[in-house]
């Protein structure tokens, strides 16, 4: 059973707070994630799809320093890893067409996990193109692109996921997003697999946090919220609170 399992049977839905450490400075991420836990956050990602080794220490290491919450590293490569999380995302790509995102970076750095003794969740990735501007993680990652009606396709990727062992799956819009993943394809999803299901990419406001738990996500990652304004995270747990007494009847 992985951490977020565990976490899960604390609470039904969960909310995570992504912090770039490309968009603000150490000081000013460490101050975000601490208002972020006031709010009732349950976890801070610390990672970003061009982040640059160097950066990922003294982030991290300040953050850790600031919450009691989980600091999980969400890399974008091996240079990200970094000894002061608690956990890392061990994830793979599963739409890419890079070797590196599918299992490269992912082996230049197990060593650096095993070492530093961060605990794995082992995670897959799948990005949905939702809008017509490719988001950073669409530019970099040289996908098999998948559209929000692709509905069978994701099913087929999250299933690949469960069998091969991965502890949960992330379905990502990209950051800044102008549209998340599709309540539809949650539900869908969520009622063939077993585990976790992260959704993230694109939320804004709390309407579309609570429609998003509703339709089956585990857990909702924001990160521009924010950086943009904390009054929307506020809003958003608040809808992710409001889901949690709303049961699951789709399995
Ligand atoms: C990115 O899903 C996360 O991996 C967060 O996206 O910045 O759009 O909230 P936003």
């Amino acid at each position: 059973m992985s951490v977020i399992d565990r976490m899960l049977e604390d609470k039904k839905k969960l909310h995570f707070t992504l912090i770039d450490p490309e968009n603000q400075s150490p000081v000013e991420a460490t101050e975000l994630a601490g208002r972020c836990q006031d709010m009732g956050t349950d976890a801070i990602m610390v990672g970003g799809s061009t982040v640059k080794g160097g950066v990922m220490d003294e982030i991290t290491r300040l953050i850790k320093k600031a919450v009691t919450v989980p600091v999980i590293i969400f890399p974008n490569n091996a240079e990200a890893i970094t000894a002061y999380a608690d956990y890392i995302f061990f994830m793979s790509l599963l739409n890419s067409r890079k070797s590196d995102y599918l299992i490269g970076e992912q082996v230049r750095g197990a060593r650096k996990v095993e070492m530093y003794g961060i605990e794995p969740i082992s995670l897959g990735y799948i990005v949905v193109s939702t809008g017509k501007k490719k988001t950073t993680v669409e530019e970099v990652a040289d996908l098999y692109r998948i559209e929000p009606n692709d509905v069978e396709k994701v099913i087929d990727y999250a299933l690949a996921a469960q069998y091969m062992g991965m502890e949960c799956v992330y379905l990502e819009a990209g950051s800044g997003a102008s549209k998340p993943v599709p309540g539809e394809m949650i539900e869908k999803v969520k009622r063939r697999i077993d585990i976790p299901l992260i959704i993230g990419g694109g939320i804004r406001d709390g309407e579309t946090a609570k429609n998003l738990a509703d339709a089956g996500a585990d857990v909702i990652v924001t990160g521009t919220a924010a950086e943009e304004n904390l009054e929307m995270v506020k809003e958003i747990i608040g809808g992710i609170h409001m889901s949690q007494l709303t049961p699951f009847i789709g399995k």
